[in-house]
């Protein structure tokens, strides 16, 4: 993301930006029971939430880039505590992210994220049930509300998941039907009558096609084009900038990017385009 140019893109829109650099992701730690990598993801997680956290109180905007979407339960958490319950989390992403170490096909941590912040039980017993607790311990406090919860371009939910879906869901199916328009304007009302003030969103590359996103680890076909991408993040911007719109944006997380699976780092282009897009660049500038 950084060889694709994210600093001068977002500088072209205005931004200041200040580069935190890498977070020290620990070497892989001897496999323990329960959940796949806890330990190393425990650690990364912390250090992910204390420097959001970090750049919340100095009144900056946090832009969390990965990696692993398990990033985001220590993200979000930094900003619920930070910023109490008026904050709503836009979830653009192919998947839910609702599993728990009871209901995951995968046993990644990368399903689970929404579940932990929401605080969702583990549905299983002893050694998982007891890291679950201890994460949501740690980063779950205070829970996101369910109701408080969207989703955008979901295509891939499993069946635990869809029983757990409570707040607003946009499926590929409704982008098809309704266009990238009408479904944010429906975006835009719900965020106003669940009383958000804050808007987090966290943005998962596999929420684009395939074809136009390769550079990522779960994969599903029919997911957004590049020019519905665009639209949608163009109609977020003006939600936002719309006068007297109820909430803010509090922080993005930037995720899934992995460059063994890219070509030419075009996953890394399209997602720092995306980024612009969403911090004001348009076709002909203000007017
Ligand atoms: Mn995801």
């Amino acid at each position: 993301l950084r060889l694709a140019g994210l600093r001068a893109a977002l500088e072209a829109t205005g931004q200041t930006v200040r580069d935190r650099q890498d977070l020290l992701v620990p070497d892989e730690r001897p496999a323990a029971g329960g959940i796949s990598h806890f330990d190393a993801y425990f650690e990364v997680a912390e250090a992910v939430s204390e420097a959001t956290e970090r750049s919340i109180e100095e009144g900056a905007l946090p832009l969390v880039l990965g990696g692993d979407h398990s990033i985001a339960a220590a993200s979000v958490a930094a900003a619920l505590r930070r910023l109490g319950d008026g904050v709503a989390l836009l979830w653009i992403d192919a998947h839910a992210d609702l599993n728990t170490p009871g209901s995951t096909p995968s046993g990644n941590l990368h399903g689970m994220p929404v579940a932990a912040l929401q605080g969702l039980p583990s549905g299983v017993e002893e050694e998982c049930d007891a890291q679950w607790r201890r994460l949501l311990e740690h980063f779950g406090m205070p829970k996101l509300r369910p109701e408080m919860t969207a989703w955008y371009g979901i295509r891939d939910v499993d069946a635990p998941e869809r029983e757990r879906i409570h707040g607003l869901a946009i499926t590929m199916h409704d982008l098809d039907r309704y266009g990238v328009e009408r479904t944010v304007d429906r975006l835009d009302e719900w965020l106003f009558s669940c009383g958000a003030r804050h808007l987090w969103i966290s943005f998962d590359v596999d929420v684009l096609d395939p074809f136009l996103a390769p550079g990522t680890g779960t994969a599903v076909r029919g997911g957004l084009t590049y020019r519905e991408s665009h639209l949608l993040a163009e109609l977020l911007r003006e939600a936002l900038d719309q006068q007297g719109c109820p909430y803010r944006l509090a922080g993005l997380d930037v995720v899934e990017v992995n460059p063994l699976f890219d070509a030419h780092n075009e996953t890394a282009k399209v997602a720092v385009e995306w980024v612009a897009s969403l911090f004001g660049k348009t076709i002909l500038g203000k007017r």
